[in-house]
């Protein structure tokens, strides 16, 4: 019996004898409504195996994918025997996964995308029944600090696919870019996506990387991400970082600043004492700026950060002071509210909720907001027991941009060092948490920040194999041992070798 190293581990597995054999007798049949998912299958199995598995309404030999609405969100049964192969999914993501497991119970080649000579298709005889642990399974990526080309986003997404993953978030804007291309803001691209090289300034924390960089997506591209990873049953998340993280807009339109001189896309590193005046011509200009951002992303979470917004600007402001005047504020910070409030307005008129850090809870915040709990675990614990619901992050265990070990040649050594195995005790929910407050957690999500990823290889290098752990700290139900996880790990990196993924070694940073 071959044991078929899962990752992340099903809620069940049960071994039997026998294999079924994947050959050109084999079609696939699949239910009306889970065609689309058979057409992801035979387009993911054709470039290795050059096998077609044509769609067929019944087959002697034949991969069957079914629909079973009793089965539950997300969930599936794969049930392989020497007849046959049957994917039944509670809906159409459950299919989904279901197909996914089946090619990890391929050997690894299966990945490639050339024909793999003298490999036999065999898939062990099992029974898996699986399900979602979390609704919100999901990873960052900051293609604000660090453009990723939208081909390297596809690539991302099929990765995250294969873990079953299902919420990709894109920090679309930040201080030292703007990614999203705006119809009618036309400047927020052909200005805030580029910046020029840096004056380095004094302190790691002031330092850029001294390079120009540039580069946006425009909204057909937006749309292609869109529907690739709809089809993979992944959601995007958009967001768009107010009022704080906002210089690249400023740059662009320098009236949106406090006191509106002009500035530049930032290039350096760390939190920027620049933030958005709170002019309502500010709050109309980002409505603007939403309502084409809801109109390109479909989901039902819609992102504007609300993180790291220092408030030195304003209380040295009249013009701030005297609006604060006006709307009975006391506090600077209070402004921050004030402005996040008036945004999830507008979203939620289009029927959408608002999604932001962790520091939306010093204020009061609009119900229905998603929080995200990135300062430790503190924000989900406050959040859940205000009633909102939470996608917890928390910086010391699932932020990727942080160094993988304490070894002296580790490329990038930011941070703390969060290993593997930390990576794998992530737990989204707070311990201290009842069960009715627990259920407010959505799930969790890793973040991806890129300040010092100016590439896709660079981001490989640091996502994986942490993001497998997440992935199973995020579907899997059930106690999780490392020793157990750590030989699954080790057999799946052959996927993601035949996939091309330059993750980190268990023996050691590779010498670049
Ligand atoms: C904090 S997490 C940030 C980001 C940085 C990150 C670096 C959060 C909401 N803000 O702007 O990129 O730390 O680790």
């Amino acid at each position: 019996m071959i044991h078929p190293m899962l990752l992340p581990r099903p809620t069940s597995v049960r071994h039997d004898d026998g294999f079924f054999l994947l050959d050109d007798t084999t079609a696939l049949v699949a239910a009306a409504e889970a065609r689309p998912e058979a057409r992801w299958l035979q387009s993911a199995l054709r470039p290795a195996t050059g096998l077609d598995l044509p769609l067929a309404d019944r087959a002697e030999r034949a991969v069957e994918l079914r629909l079973d609405g009793t089965l539950g969100t997300e969930a599936y049964r794969l049930d392989v025997t020497p007849a046959g192969v049957v994917v039944t999914g509670g809906d159409r993501a459950g299919v989904f996964h279901g197909c996914q497991t089946l090619l990890q119970l391929l050997p690894a080649e299966v990945y490639r995308r050339g024909e793999a000579s003298g490999v036999r298709w065999a898939v062990p005889a099992v029974a898996v029944a699986d399900a979602p642990r979390f609704a919100w399974r999901g990873a960052m990526l900051d293609v604000a600090r660090h453009f990723m080309p939208k081909h390297d986003v596809l690539r991302f997404v099929d990765l995250m696919a294969m873990h079953r993953l299902n919420t990709l978030h894109l920090h679309l804007t930040d201080d030292q870019g703007w990614r999203v291309e705006i119809r009618r803001r036309p400047r927020l691209t052909e200005v805030g996506a580029g910046r020029r090289e840096s004056q380095r300034g004094a302190g790691p924390e002031a330092r850029g990387d001294g390079r120009p960089h540039g580069g946006f997506y425009t909204q057909d591209d937006i749309r292609e991400i869109v529907a690739y990873a709809a089809r993979r049953h992944i959601t995007v998340v958009p967001e768009i970082d107010v009022p704080g993280h906002s210089q690249a807009a400023i740059a662009a339109y320098p009236e949106l600043g406090v006191g509106g001189g002009p500035a530049e896309v930032w290039t350096r590193w760390g939190v920027n004492p620049r933030v958005l005046n709170m002019e309502e011509s500010t709050v109309d200009f980002y409505r603007d700026v939403l309502d084409e951002v809801m109109d390109l992303f479909p989901g039902a979470v819609i992102g504007v950060g609300g993180d790291e917004c220092p408030t030195t600007e304003w209380e040295k402001d009249p013009r701030t002071q005297e609006l604060m005047r006006e709307r009975g504020l006391r506090h600077a910070h209070e402004l921050r509210s004030w402005f996040v409030r008036r945004l999830g307005e507008h979203v939620s008129a289009r029927g959408r909720r608002l999604f932001g850090w962790d520091e939306l809870l010093e204020d009061e915040v609009p119900p229905g907001t998603v929080v995200a709990s990135w300062r430790g675990m503190t924000g989900a614990v406050t959040a859940a027991r205000r009633g909102l619901h939470v996608v917890s992050c928390p910086d010391d265990q699932v932020y990727l941009d942080y160094r993988q070990s304490e070894d002296p040649d580790e490329p990038i050594p930011v941070a703390v060092p969060i290993t593997v195995e930390k990576a794998y005790a992530f737990d989204p929910v707070p311990a201290v948490l009842t069960p009715d407050e627990a259920a407010h957690v959505l799930g969790g999500q890793a973040n991806i920040w890129t300040e010092h990823m100016d590439s896709p290889r660079t981001v490989d290098y640091f996502a994986f194999p942490r993001l497998c752990a997440v992935a199973e700290a995020l579907w899997s139900t059930g106690e999780r041992r490392y020793e157990e996880f750590r030989p699954r790990l080790e057999h799946h990196l052959a996927r993601l070798d035949a996939v091309g993924v330059e993750y980190r070694a268990a023996t050691g940073p590779r010498p670049w």
